[in-house]
């Protein structure tokens, strides 16, 4: 099966609670691999491009003004289903509904200071990476760890 990525933004109230460590622990502890990492104070433009599907919902506004506040720290994550394998890490939108073990769930009690944003699907994945990423700023190189987080020939890599 091919690697995939997926987009995470720990959130202004991701950073002020001192959860960096902690997020990027538990996906390097899954076994995903990051490939990208950087702090971004995000833009109006660039917000209006993450956040598009959600451009005519009442909350927009008050979500753009929250995520410009302070900086947040993006990450992109490789490996196989990256995408859903970080979404239920990450647990449902409302911290106080998420389940236990998930991110949310341990650490959250809110809809919008929900600490984390996780891609949905694989085109959002490459679109949002495309706005906090420049193509310089991902790295693609081989993780000696993968060859126990998998099973021989169950990865194919492109291009490594
Ligand atoms: P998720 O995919 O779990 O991050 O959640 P959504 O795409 O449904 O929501 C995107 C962001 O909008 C979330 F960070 C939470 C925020 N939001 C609100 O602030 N109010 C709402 O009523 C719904 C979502």
């Amino acid at each position: 099966m091919k690697l995939t990525r997926t987009a995470v933004l720990v959130k202004p109230d991701g950073l002020q609670r001192g959860l960096i460590g902690e997020i990027i622990a538990r996906f390097e502890r899954k076994g995903l691999k990051l490939v990208g990492l950087k702090m971004v104070r995000m833009n109006e433009e660039m917000l209006d491009q993450w956040y598009m599907e959600h451009r005519d919902k009442s909350f927009f506004k008050n979500l753009k003004s929250f995520m410009s506040s302070m900086p947040i720290v993006a990450m992109a994550w490789e490996g196989i289903d990256a995408v859903p394998v970080v979404r239920k890490l990450v647990g449902t939108t409302l911290g106080r509904e998420a389940e236990g073990g998930s991110i949310r769930g341990d650490f959250g009690m809110s809809q919008q200071m929900n600490l984390i944003h996780a891609s949905s699907n694989n085109t959002d994945a490459e679109r949002e990476i495309g706005i906090v990423f420049n193509a310089d700023e991902l790295f693609a190189y081989h993780s000696v760890v993968e060859a126990v987080v998998y099973a021989e020939g169950e990865v194919e890599y492109e291009g490594l």
